[in-house]
């Protein structure tokens, strides 16, 4: 019996839980599904309704992608992305990264929604995040040092989503580190791995 995934494709959380389980070499049994139509059996698991959900084989439920991560890590971590003595530095950049950026960012990708505000002013809101990223990918390949570690994994999947709401803006920005940091995940066999499409999956009558 393995763990169950309910998932979404697309999802930035579900894609960072995907890619540590992933990495960690965990089975579980996919279960793909669509936002607008989740299934019961998810939802009796979580009544919270987000993907991802991991179902353990004793009814144990993880449904937060970072908890996800954390849980897959001590499994396994042949290339050390934890690193105890990072957790903290780790924890305060995924909360700004889901917290206040993510908020910027759907702002920025759904503009037409606030009517406020011009997209751009979303899209400036957001790139404090990114200032802060570029700094740091300015000095280290990668967010917390010369190594790859759980916050690029958490955190990549948003910039994804972010570079692609207008690729060309992105791509003729300044945030030159981050715009490689990004295309190296991007072109990773891991990352890769982690798209491949599902069909949708359907409760059992
Ligand atoms: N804090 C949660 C957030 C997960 C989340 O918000 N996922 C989105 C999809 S990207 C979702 O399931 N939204 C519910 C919906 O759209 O109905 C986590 O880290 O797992």
């Amino acid at each position: 019996m393995l763990p169950i995934l309910y998932s979404f494709r697309r999802c930035p959380y579900a894609i960072r839980a995907r890619m540590a389980l992933h990495y960690a070499g965990v089975q579980v049994e996919m279960r793909e599904v669509l936002l607008k139509d989740k299934p019961p059996s998810m939802l009796a698991a979580s009544s919270k309704g987000t993907v991802p959900v991991l179902i353990f084989p004793d009814g144990q439920v993880l449904d937060e992608s970072y908890d996800v991560m954390r849980w897959a890590l001590e499994q396994s971590d042949p290339e050390h992305w934890w690193v105890d003595e990072l957790k903290t530095e780790v924890e305060q950049l995924i909360q700004w990264n889901d917290g206040e950026f993510k908020s910027h960012l759907d702002h920025y990708k759904y503009f037409e929604r606030f009517p406020e505000h011009p997209m751009e002013y979303y899209r400036s809101q957001a790139e404090e995040f990114l200032m802060a990223l570029e700094q740091r990918l300015s000095i280290e390949k990668y967010l917390l040092g010369k190594t790859i570690s759980v916050a690029d994994v958490a955190i990549f999947p948003f910039i994804r989503q972010f570079a692609f709401t207008d690729k060309n803006w992105f791509d003729l920005s300044p945030y030159s580190n981050l715009q490689s940091w990004l295309t190296n995940f991007l072109d990773s066999d891991l990352f890769v791995s982690v798209m491949t499409k599902h069909p949708v999956w359907s409760e059992p009558l």
